[in-house]
C-alpha cells in the first residue's frame, strides 16, 4: 500500500498538481512523504498530531500508523506540533528542538514563530485530526486526553 501511494503521489506531482491526500489513517503519509522527498530537496514535514508517531516498528509492521513519521524524522526536516502522547521509546528519536508539546503551546504562543523559523521553503503538512480537542473532533481512532491544544487554537 505504501509503495502504491508513493507511486500514485509521484504521478500527480509530476503532472504539476497540488496534491492533497485524505487517508483513513496516518500510515498513508509514509508513501506520500517519500514522493514529495523525491521531488523536493530540503523538505520540511509539518505534523499536527496528538501523537509523536515515531516508532520504527509497531505490532510487527513499519507501516503502522504509530510509525507514520519515523522515516520522515530521518530523511526530512520534521517539525511536530500539538504532541501530547508517545511511548518512551519514541523519546530516543524525537528532536525536542523541533517538537511543540500541547501543554507548552497552551501557555506560550511563541511556538508559532519558532516553528515557522525552522521551516524550509518546501513544506508538506500532515494533519492527524486527533490533534484537535475531543469536543471538536470526538471520533478519532486513538483519541488523546488533555484538551489544551484545541482550546488554544479555537479560543474557547
Ligand atoms: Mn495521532
Amino acid at each position: 500500500m505504501v509503495d502504491a501511494v508513493h507511486q500514485a503521489t509521484k504521478r500527480y506531482i509530476k503532472k504539476n498538481k497540488f496534491v492533497t491526500i485524505f487517508g483513513g489513517e496516518h500510515s498513508i503519509s509514509i508513501g506520500t512523504i517519500r514522493a514529495f522527498r523525491d521531488y523536493y530537496t530540503s523538505l520540511t514535514v509539518l505534523q499536527l498530531d496528538a501523537h509523536a508517531d515515531l516508532r520504527k516498528e509497531y505490532q510487527g509492521s513499519k507501516c503502522n500508523h504509530a510509525c507514520a513519521v519515523y522515516e520522515a524524522s530521518r530523511t526530512t526536516n520534521l517539525i511536530q506540533v500539538g504532541i501530547r502522547s508517545m511511548d518512551v521509546i519514541e523519546t530516543t528519536v524525537l528532536d525536542k528542538e523541533k517538537t511543540y508539546f500541547a501543554h507548552e503551546m497552551a501557555l506560550d504562543d511563541t511556538w508559532m514563530d519558532s516553528a515557522i523559523d525552522q521551516m524550509t521553503d518546501n513544506v508538506f503538512i500532515t494533519i492527524d485530526l486527533d490533534v484537535f480537542d475531543h469536543s471538536i473532533m470526538p471520533s478519532t481512532g486513538t483519541p488523546s486526553q488533555e484538551a489544551y491544544f484545541g482550546m488554544k487554537l479555537w479560543n474557547f
